[in-house]
């Protein structure tokens, strides 16, 4: 048995004194541990003229092996193709995508820089673990120089249909790329359709009985198994921390500053997908619409800024500012202020802390691969005495926590009322709720997720790729 070798474009080091990582970070520790494993990728960092030298330092039982970007790249690959092209479409939301043909180019050229700095790393068992957008590429340009490893990508966001992905200029290349990976691995049942549909029609390609797509890349022909693994949290361990947190210092001044008020909680990055002007109208509307909760609820929202370099991060930015401005101009009291809007990260424990007094969890994206927040705010409540999870039919969660209030984020009045019956939910019924949830999240865990990709990729019959395998020629 070979390690494991785990690629995304931002690598967790741990480093001294850095709060605990997230549920995903332990999920992949957790195997790269058990394997003895490598995590490869970009450190964070930009120079000048950066090598494909990886840095390699090792902690924890698990290798880490990093590169730097170019300025150039940084701004070509990263912001630019990865978060202002793929990122928007791929949520759906065309009207925000830009398409530039050197940025194109600079994500090609990343993904070989990555492939050429990881190949002198791999061992000829190793299985390698590719994950999302940014790295789409980065098997085929393995496979064109000569790596035979099994390979296998995971898309974290999720995957649209043809109809959408085809307004990519290199959308057909895209697909092709994917080819060149074992196994590819999205969220839900409805991103796999998306994908397969996207085959379909893109490249007229139609799954196999078991379920995989043959074609041609980088001058070989090859088979990709295409499947759903949705991802989890670590819930136990989250559960825990919720609990701890409930009597530290931030959670008790938070209960303390609330009175008697129910709270109504909504954590995230700073981000256009994550529905958040909609989910202060959705709060506007239950004030306007149901005025008993006047002066009864306050709803906070902790919203981390991120990916400042972009534009439309920073229009959004601006409008959250003067939505929540208006709805406290609008309904606040001399003792009562509706929003209270953070624009910046806290600590994960004391978020954890947070979900808990909540009353309510308000998750409403646009469009999301899974929304790891509204697992989180489940495994972080009061078994005793739950509060209720309001979450958009568009996260990829809402597939399977039937327990939560479904909402169409776009519809405020629908989400004014959905809130209304949230804080008005008798106990037995949030218990029966929550009790559904948190069964599907001890079951579906992080860990659970990465074993099982993982035990699908190794499980996929090698001979049959050798069978296929033609000399490796540069596309
Ligand atoms: C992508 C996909 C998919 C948020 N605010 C703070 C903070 N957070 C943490 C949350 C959660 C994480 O960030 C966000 O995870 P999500 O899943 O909600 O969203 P993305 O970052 O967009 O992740 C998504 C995920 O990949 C995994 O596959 O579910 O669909 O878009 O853990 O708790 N953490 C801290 N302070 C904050 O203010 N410490």
């Amino acid at each position: 048995m070979g390690r494991v070798v785990v690629v995304s474009n931002r690598v967790a080091v741990p480093r001294r004194g850095e709060p605990s990582a997230g549920g995903l970070a332990v999920a992949l520790k957790d195997v790269l541990k058990a394997s003895g494993g490598l995590w490869f990728g970009w450190s964070g960092e930009t120079r000048k003229n950066p090598t494909l030298e990886p840095r390699q330092v090792r902690a924890g039982g698990i290798d880490y092996a990093t590169i730097d970007l170019s300025d150039e790249d940084h701004k070509g690959f990263y912001a630019g193709y990865s978060n202002n092209t793929l990122w928007p479409l791929f949520h759906f939301r065309l009207g925000l995508m830009e398409y530039d043909r050197a940025e194109a180019a600079s994500y090609r050229k990343v993904n070989r820089d990555f492939a050429q700095a990881l190949l002198p790393l791999l061992g000829p068992e190793d299985t390698v673990w590719i994950h999302d957008y940014q790295m789409i590429p980065m098997a085929a340009e393995l496979r064109a120089l000569g790596a035979q490893q099994r390979i296998g990508f995971f898309l974290h966001i999720p995957f649209p249909p043809f109809a959408v992905l085809s307004a990519l200029p290199d959308a057909e290349r895209l697909l092709r790329d994917l080819l060149a990976y074992d196994l590819v691995g999205v969220q839900t049942k409805r991103d796999l359709a998306g994908m397969i549909n996207c085959f379909q029609d893109g490249l007229g390609l139609t799954p196999d009985a078991t379920g995989g797509v043959r074609g041609e890349v980088a001058g070989q022909m090859r088979r990709a198994q295409l499947s759903a693994h949705p991802i989890g949290i670590d819930t136990r361990g989250f559960a825990t921390l919720a609990r701890k947190a409930a009597y530290g210092p931030e959670t008790q001044r938070l209960t303390a500053s609330m009175g008697d008020r129910a709270l109504i909680v909504g954590a995230e990055r700073l981000d256009y997908t994550k529905g958040l002007p909609h989910r202060m109208r959705g709060f506007a509307a239950l004030l306007a619409n149901f005025p008993e909760h006047l002066n009864k609820v306050t709803y906070l929202q902790v919203a981390a800024r991120s990916r400042n370099e972009v534009a439309s991060y920073r229009n959004l930015r601006r409008e959250l500012d003067s939505l929540a401005g208006r709805i406290n101009g609008d309904y606040a009291e001399f003792d009562w202020t509706p929003v209270r809007y953070v624009a910046r990260a806290v600590a994960r424990d004391t978020l954890a802390g947070f979900y808990r007094a909540a009353r309510v969890g308000l998750v409403t994206p646009l469009r999301d691969g899974m929304n790891l927040v509204a697992k989180e705010y489940v495994a972080a409540q009061d078994p005793e005495d739950p509060g209720v999870l309001v979450l958009s039919s568009f996260a990829g969660a809402a597939e399977t926590m039937e327990g939560a209030l479904l909402v169409n984020p776009l519809d405020a009045e629908a989400m004014g009322e959905t809130l209304d019956k949230a804080l008005k939910m008798p106990l037995p019924e949030r218990r029966e709720r929550w009790e559904n949830m948190m069964r599907g999240l001890e079951e579906q865990t992080a860990t659970r997720w990465a074993e099982s990709f993982l035990a699908e990729l190794e499980e996929l019959p090698l001979p049959e790729q050798d069978l296929l395998w033609a000399a490796p020629t540069r596309s």
